[in-house]
């Protein structure tokens, strides 16, 4: 064994100390699944995601975001897949993600920085830049992309969220996971309720529920209402069903995940319900602010709708001069629902 090797088992296990799990390295370098990516988006399968376009080229290589750096030690953070199914998508219950590791990856550079006893130029990395993180997840090892398009790893499922640290050190990387376990099981492929997958692995997001909740801003199709139920932030039936969570979830979240209670399942009636300073007050640190009150709202409206309870129609009428044409226009549409017949416009 070289001192190189060990270099890098004691990374894995600095890694491995602040909760992360799995860890793999990789060199960073082209991406295997960039033409898979690019016909995505040709397809028109981003939807309103500008963000996906604009980054578009630099997704060809992970050296390219950050050309100093040359290897990458790739981390999943579990948030719990065994938590009770909700209206919130687990990921969504606690604290934002985001905060949570690159704090925490923070750490680890200071912690390889002592064990080294030296600086080394490091970019701490998660859903902030163009890299394709599943497919970086891929070449270090921690599993194979599944059909759900989610990075599934063998003794742990999918049930986590990924980061990176880049650093500005040449390490001696894991193998790739280059196996594909799904075998024939197709049961994510049917049990989304929009039917969002166009084949194994390519996902149209326009029709994903985690899209449509989160990252589409303006009307959802009203096609795609119904099929939504009562979720409202962010979906996890496509991995719920998948017999890898089934074998490996694991019931609690990392304790810097852990859910709010209030936000597994609210009740839509009180989403609707809230103004601009509540939903800040509400859900500020959480990831749900991304979909702004506006959003939320919306969804909560479609969620009412589904779930035709009558004690919600005076929110519905309430929320029928929201001063959002948003939140108006799908509140109608619920009330609607009930065969309450709505005049002028929204
Ligand atoms: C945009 C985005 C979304 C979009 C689109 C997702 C999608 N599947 O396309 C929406 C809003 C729908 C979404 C939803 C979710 N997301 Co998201 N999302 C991202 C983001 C920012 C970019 C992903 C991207 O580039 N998508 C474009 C498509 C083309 O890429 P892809 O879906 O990853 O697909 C890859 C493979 O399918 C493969 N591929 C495609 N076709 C083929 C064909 C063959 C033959 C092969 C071998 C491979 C292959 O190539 C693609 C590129 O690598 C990443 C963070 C990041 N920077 O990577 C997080 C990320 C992928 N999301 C994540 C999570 C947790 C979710 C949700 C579970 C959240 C939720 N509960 O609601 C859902 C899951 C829905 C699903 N089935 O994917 C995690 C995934 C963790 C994991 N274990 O995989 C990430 C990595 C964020 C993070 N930092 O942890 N997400
Ligand atoms: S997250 Fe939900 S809506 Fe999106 S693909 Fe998976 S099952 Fe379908």
């Amino acid at each position: 064994v070289t001192q190189a090797v060990a270099r890098e088992a004691r990374i894995r296990a600095l890694a491995g100390t602040l909760g992360f799990d799995p860890v793999g390295i990789t060199r960073l370098g082209p991406a295997d699944t960039f033409p898979a990516f690019e016909r995505w988006l040709k397809n028109g399968f981003a939807g309103e995601m500008n963000y996906l376009p604009r980054g578009a080229n630099k997704r060809r290589d992970s050296t390219l975001p950050f050309p100093e750096a040359r290897s990458a030690v790739v981390v999943a953070l579990n948030y719990g897949g065994k938590q009770p199914a909700g209206s919130i998508a687990r990921y969504a219950r606690g604290a934002d993600y985001h905060d949570v590791m690159l704090e925490r990856l923070d750490v680890l550079h200071g912690d390889i920085e002592r064990e080294l006893g030296r600086e080394v130029g490091a970019k701490p990395y998660v859903d902030t830049g163009p890299i394709l993180e599943r497919d970086l997840a891929q070449q270090a090892g921690l599993g194979w992309i599944g059909k759900n398009t989610n990075l599934i790893n063998p003794d742990r499922g999918s049930f986590f969220l990924l980061g990176a640290l880049l650093l500005e050190l040449d390490l001696e990387p894991d193998a790739p996971f280059e196996a594909d376990r799904c075998g024939t099981c197709t049961r994510c492929l049917e049990a989304c309720p929009t039917d969002a997958f166009v084949e194994p692995r390519v996902l149209d997001a326009t029709r994903c529920i985690s899209y449509l909740t989160i990252e589409h801003r303006s009307e959802i199709a009203p096609e795609l209402r119904p099929l939504m139920g009562e979720l409202v932030y962010g979906c996890d039936i496509c991995q719920d069903v998948c017999p890898w969570n089934h074998r490996f979830a694991s019931e609690a979240p990392d304790p810097g995940l852990t859910a709010r209670a209030e936000n597994v399942s609210p009740n839509p009636r009180d989403l609707l319900a809230l103004s601009d300073q509540q939903f800040r007050e509400r859900f500020s640190g959480t990831p749900i602010t991304r979909a702004k009150r506006r959003g939320l709202a919306r969804n909560a409206a479609i969620a009412i709708g589904n779930r035709r309870d009558a004690n919600d129609i005076p929110a519905l009428k309430a929320a029928l001069d929201d001063p959002e044409p948003l939140v108006r226009h799908h509140a109608r549409w619920a009330l609607e629902q009930f065969g309450v017949d709505v005049a002028g416009e929204t």
